[in-house]
């Protein structure tokens, strides 16, 4: 039955149909006949969006790992799983088949086990593009740890908060990173970060650059001696299919970030039919996503959907732009590479630079290309489809969230007629719904609202670790009985789906999520500073910059005003991280404010997008007076 490789249109409508009238069987169906289960569930769906409570295959037992490993060993024990392709072009890649990495996942847990990790404790990875990243996740989840992967871009700051947010007893990471020429003491960083972390017990270190570290006795130890050590063989933690599987944190609108907590059983069913369907994956293919596993795409279309699959996967350590804008078209040229799943950030920096970078690889392999992150534009999506697909590959626009665990609106390559921009049509199982601004569906096509998702899907995340009132209000209060995304979506005269953007305080910079109040929280930090407002406005490569309003304490007043933009990045970038910096930073006398005190974003947006022909009423301003002050000296 081809319920899990959907090979034509009529067949998704088809499948469409069935997963929405009945979910509970179609997903049983699914879950029965592609995965291995220590025991069957009790139960395929229990929920409640008011609570909000979702559970799937409640009683089965599995470990993810036995799926994503063991049993690819009797039939494909040495077909390579992770293929691994280094920063230096000049150092060798490697094939590391399902036999070596089930070894390597079985010696990391072993030595986990033996510095003190059982099921449940939280462990915190902090690693850059490495197979030990990889290795690290899986053996986490052969234990039943909870791993919570830090993207290693992230401040010590940053890292502390996320630490303790979930209490990590114990840090994975290594010496450094090498990323394009710049090399990164990431242990410098954790370091940094232990100093306001009393949790973290254990430190283990991956050896990756050489470069020279202290070592804090009794907490630190190098990795490899232990796994020297350790046994290849591992029993696998037997869990419930709604035990959490990983935290991973995402920016908020408002304070701190939101660990979302995911599961084993639902998680894995979904990532793994997705994949095998977006990518349209089959025997043989080798699939690269060049995201970065500190981020979901990496953690469920790197790590667990691929490979529970069975599928080939690469992993790359290095960027676009190393050693020359050419890197991903050689690296798919050198590994043959079918799907290639990338952000459009990533197409727009290339895209502008000479054609020759593509031209000069042979990319006939290639058969899929993805998009996730952001909206694409119009000209990438061009650009992409005729040099890098050369008009043969389709592109699949996939739109999802960290939320949601897996994509959620995409296309089907070769099965969904693509638009550019498009997500185009909901993912198997996938309910969507438009809304407008008094929480009424808006029902039928060529409309546009606030995206929710109606129905549960098995991916979704169960809470947010510690918070679960947060969850409740961020996602399920806006819209009664639904789950909200905080994206703006429309649907047009054939039912597709386009992404317009986010329609809260989080904005999109270069594919990643920055939540506006712990920038500007940073920003308030600054001694000089009195009150802030940042903004997105359009950026040629970032899709979305940051244009940050500042108001002076009287003390910053008389300041060189170049030098307080330079301190004001320095701060953001010790506390969030590079990616969270302002392109653009503006003095003012004051913010429009709204009677109750709240910052009009809506015109801080309109000034940042150089679009002040309409403000709208501002006359409802307690300060509109404000507005043409700020206009007049804006960048
Ligand atoms: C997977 C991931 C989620 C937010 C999401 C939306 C934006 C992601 C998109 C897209 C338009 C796409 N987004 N994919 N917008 N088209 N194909 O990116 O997760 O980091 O949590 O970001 O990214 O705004 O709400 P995450």
């Amino acid at each position: 039955m081809s319920n899990y490789h959907i090979k034509h249109l009529e067949e998704y409508f088809q499948v469409y149909r069935k997963s929405v009238r009945d979910p509970e069987a179609f997903w049983e169906e699914i879950a029965e006949e592609h995965f291995s289960w220590r025991k069957k569930w009790d139960r395929v769906l229990r929920w409640d969006f008011s609570k909000p409570e979702v559970a799937w295959f409640e009683g089965a037992r599995l470990n993810i790992t036995e799926n994503c490993l063991d049993r690819h060993l009797a039939t494909q024990g040495e077909k390579t799983a992770i293929l691994f392709e280094p920063n230096d072009p000049g150092e060798q890649a490697q094939h590391i088949t399902y036999r070596q990495l089930h070894e390597r996942v079985c010696r990391m847990a072993n030595v986990l086990k033996e510095q003190g990790i059982s099921k449940g404790d939280r462990v915190c990875i902090y690693l850059p593009m490495i197979p030990e990243l990889a290795v690290a996740v899986l053996a986490c989840a052969r234990l039943g740890a909870i791993h919570s992967v830090v993207f290693a871009g992230f401040s010590s700051n940053a890292l502390a908060t996320r630490i303790n947010d979930c209490q990590c007893k114990m840090v994975i990471t290594s010496d450094g990173s090498i990323r394009g020429s710049k090399t990164l003491d990431l242990k410098a960083i954790v370091d940094a970060a232990l100093e306001s972390c009393p949790g973290v017990e254990r430190v283990l270190l991956v050896k990756r650059t050489g470069g020279e570290v202290t070592l804090v006795p009794g907490r630190d130890t190098w990795l490899q001696p232990l796994l020297d050590g350790a046994s290849p063989a591992c029993e696998a933690e037997v869990m419930d299919a709604e035990d959490p599987l990983f935290i991973l944190y995402t920016s908020g609108s408002t304070g701190k970030p939101k660990g979302m907590v995911h599961t084993c059983g639902g998680y894995m069913v979904y990532t793994a039919y997705t994949f095998k369907n977006i990518f349209q994956y089959r025997d043989g293919d080798v699939y690269w996503c060049t995201a970065d596993i500190g981020w979901i795409t990496g953690h469920s279309y790197i790590v667990y959907g691929p490979l529970a699959n069975g599928a080939t996967t690469v992993l790359f350590e290095g960027v676009p732009t190393y050693p020359d804008h050419g890197r991903f078209w050689k690296v798919v040229e050198k590994h043959r590479v079918t799907q290639f799943y990338t952000a459009p950030t990533a197409i727009r920096a290339l895209a502008r630079e000479s054609l020759e970078y593509v031209e000069q690889y042979d990319l006939s392999s290639l058969k899929v290309l993805g998009s996730v992150g952001e909206p694409i534009n119009e000209e990438a999506w061009h650009w992409y489809n005729n040099n890098v697909g050369k008009g043969k590959s389709p592109i699949v626009d996939t739109w999802w969230q960290t939320e949601t665990g897996g994509i959620m609106i995409s296309p089907i390559p070769f099965v969904t007629p693509t638009t550019p921009t498009y997500a185009t049509l909901p993912f198997i199982g996938v309910q969507p719904a438009l809304m407008d601004d008094e929480g009424n569906e808006i029902k039928g096509n060529q409309v546009s609202g606030r995206l929710c998702i109606k129905f549960p899907w098995p991916s979704m995340a169960r809470t947010i670790w510690g918070d679960h009132q947060r969850y409740h209000d961020t996602y399920f209060s806006t819209f009664k009985n639904n789950y909200f995304t905080g994206d703006g979506a429309l649907r047009d005269a054939v039912g597709y789906y386009r992404i317009t953007g986010r329609v809260d305080d989080v904005i999109i910079v270069s594919g990643h999520n920055l939540g506006t109040a712990p920038i500007e929280d940073s920003i308030n930090e600054h001694p000089a500073v009195a009150e802030s407002a940042i903004v997105g406005f359009p950026h040629e490569i970032k899709g979305n910059a940051l244009y940050g309003f500042v108001i002076l304490k009287e003390t910053g007043e008389g300041r060189d005003r170049e030098n307080l933009r330079r301190e004001i990045n320095q701060q953001i970038t010790e506390q969030i991280g590079p990616i969270a910096k302002l392109d653009k930073i503006q003095f003012v006398p004051g913010l429009p404010k709204t009677r109750s005190g709240k910052i009009m974003r809506r015109i801080l947006r309109k000034i940042a997008c150089r679009d002040t022909a309409d403000l709208g009423d501002i006359s409802t301003l307690l300060n509109p007076e404000v507005v043409q002050e700020i206009m007049d000296e804006s960048l």
